[in-house]
């Protein structure tokens, strides 16, 4: 993508006075964003106030802890694809946010962080002002791939211009800006607050995507696989998928792109099966982090990288082809041509159906880890959306939980981010009135944003939470049991009664035991849309999910 560039919006034409504070907030709105998720204290003071004058065109959504906002943004950003903001006071503030941060950089997602700072001519003083910390900027900038400081009224809608359009090119990612407390409040003529035009679109690169093409359409068993980068081309992944009859491998972030009902749609152990004989693999908005690292690549097997990063296709080994951009109309012209090169084939459904069935009966390995999944994949409806978490019903669901269309799938990609999953789906849910949201948490994952479902009861944000509690960090306790002589250390959990915890809230809260109870809980559940609902589901010791994700190497060496 490239960036966007920017034309007076109409009726605005001529500079208005206004604050740093209130030129920023009428840039965000410029924008389209109509939420800011945030936690105020006196360093943005003067932003806050900003936002109240501007309540009936911009929401503020206040969390009960700074990684909360940042989490609440970052599942806003997944969910619809679309700029999000949060805003925190610096120091203590930003770095309680600074792991959503982390986890938005890691899934490339839209979110900008708007952060305060101590007196302008204190900067890099160490004078001990409030928040102080060394290096704050220096810190920022080690997470985002845009930061600036706002020093004056005048230049804050074109910073906030300058960090949109950089979330949204190259590769998609958070950004920053800084404000310092007395700068929010400087008052000066601004010049018309720019809407931004649509971004004009980049160049095709024609050479690379016929060689691709060739390479494609010549080979006898072409494999796709999606990552986050493919979710806005699913149409286009679909149609390709189609015309070489080449299954579409997805693990986390790219699940949902091909419909998991279309027998070519595959997760980690049929993606691994079909890995060993392929000669040509197409990877879309991936890092094909487990394939090439895991299962290995030899030189008969020609990769193919679609990445709107240009420096990632050749970092872990030369591509075959390298084609960078927006992956919807490079796809595009990829189907175009390969009509061209493309052999004859003959329709792969009734092998892959057959390879899916032998799958299904696997998963019966994973006993109530896939009794659970399909109680709820049966009352979550077709566009309602799941978020995961980093426990085992969450690995579990990786594998074994269809996902039918694109952004219906929500996961913390290679970060596997312990924690995010509760708050990250109030994010998503404020952003998704309209469906259904579910967020499934282990009782060591949910209570690190537990505090949270204050913040659902006070915005009535309609999220249902499943909490399969086990008593413990049940993944390391089994690795302890596993690996190191059933020494068990730092695994065990006191938990509080999950269902008196969240009614003391006033949200609605039950306790599930079996999976139709869950399912039928859950039911009820989706059916109320003013308020959160938490269920518990105790679990014992469950069966371990990883045979399915930790898949042999089959070509090459190992690499060190
Ligand atoms: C931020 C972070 N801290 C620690 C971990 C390591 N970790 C992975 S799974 C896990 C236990 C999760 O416990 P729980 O949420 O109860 O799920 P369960 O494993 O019991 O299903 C831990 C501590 C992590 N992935 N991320
Ligand atoms: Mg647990």
């Amino acid at each position: 993508m490239t960036a966007a560039t920017t034309s007076p919006a109409p009726g605005t034409g001529t500079a208005a006075v206004m604050t740093t504070a209130e030129a920023t907030v009428e840039a965000l709105i410029a924008h389209g964003l109509d939420t800011l998720y945030a936690l105020p204290g006196v360093h943005n003071d003067v932003l806050f106030d900003a936002l109240f004058r501007a309540a009936d065109r911009i929401r503020t959504v206040h969390s009960r802890h700074e990684q909360g906002a940042a989490y609440m943004a970052l599942g806003a950003a997944l969910a619809t694809g679309r700029p999000q903001a949060y805003s925190v006071v610096p120091g203590p503030g930003l770095l309680n946010s600074s792991a959503a941060l982390l986890t938005a950089y890691g899934t490339n997602a839209p979110v900008l962080a708007l952060i305060g700072h101590i007196p302008q001519a204190a900067i890099g003083r160490m004078l001990g002002h409030l928040h102080e910390m060394r290096d704050q900027a220096g810190i920022i900038q080690r997470l985002v791939d845009f930061y600036a400081r706002i020093h004056a009224p005048a230049q804050a809608p074109g910073l906030v211009a300058a960090a949109i359009a950089a979330m949204g090119s190259g590769r998609p990612g958070p950004a920053a800006l800084e404000c310092a407390i007395d700068v929010w409040g400087l008052k000066a003529p601004v010049p018309a607050i720019a809407r931004p035009a649509a971004a004009a679109p980049a160049p095709l690169d024609e050479d690379a995507i016929a060689a691709a093409a060739k390479r494609l359409g010549g080979a006898a068993n072409p494999l796709i696989v999606a990552g986050g980068g493919a979710q806005d081309a699913a149409a286009e992944v679909t149609e390709l998928s189609r015309l070489l009859q080449a299954p579409v491998l997805a693990f986390r972030r790219g699940r949902g792109v091909l419909d998991a009902r279309d027998p070519l749609s595959v997760t980690l152990p049929l993606g691994h099966e079909l890995w060993g004989k392929a000669d040509a693999v197409l990877g879309v908005g991936t890092h094909l982090h487990i394939p090439l690292n895991q299962w290995g690549v030899d030189d008969d097997l020609a990769v193919i990288r679609l990445d709107a990063d240009p420096e990632e296709p050749a970092r872990f080994r030369p591509p075959a082809v390298a084609l960078v951009g927006d992956a919807k109309p490079i796809l595009r012209r990829l189907i175009d041509l390969i009509p061209r090169y493309n052999r004859s084939r003959a329709s792969r459904r009734d092998e892959m159906a057959t390879r899916q069935a032998a799958f299904r009966r696997e998963l019966a390995r994973l006993g109530p880890l896939a009794d659970f999944l399909e109680a709820i994949r049966a009352a979550l409806p077709e566009d309602g959306i799941l978020v995961e978490e980093v426990t085992q019903m969450g690995f579990a669901a990786r594998v074994a939980y269809p996902v039918y269309r694109p952004r219906t799938y929500i996961s913390p990609g290679y970060q596997d981010n312990l924690g995010w999953g509760f708050a990250t789906a109030l994010g998503v849910q404020d952003a998704r009135r309209d469906v259904p949201v579910l967020a499934i948490s282990g009782d060591g994952g949910f209570m690190f944003t537990a505090s949270e479902l204050a913040t659902a009861i006070r915005h009535r944000i309609p999220l249902t939470t499943i909490i399969f509690a086990d008593g413990a960090f049940g993944n390391v306790r089994r690795n302890q049991e596993e690996r190191y002589g059933n020494r068990l250390i730092a695994c065990d959990l006191a938990n509080p009664d999950f269902v008196r915890f969240a009614e003391s809230f006033g949200a609605a809260a039950e306790r599930a035991h079996t999976p139709a109870e869950l399912g039928a809980a859950l039911s009820r559940a989706f059916k109320r849309r003013d308020g959160p609902t938490l269920i518990e589901v105790p679990v014992g010791p469950l069966p371990s999910p990883w045979e399915f994700l930790r898949l042999p190497r089959l070509r090459g060496r190992s690499r060190p």
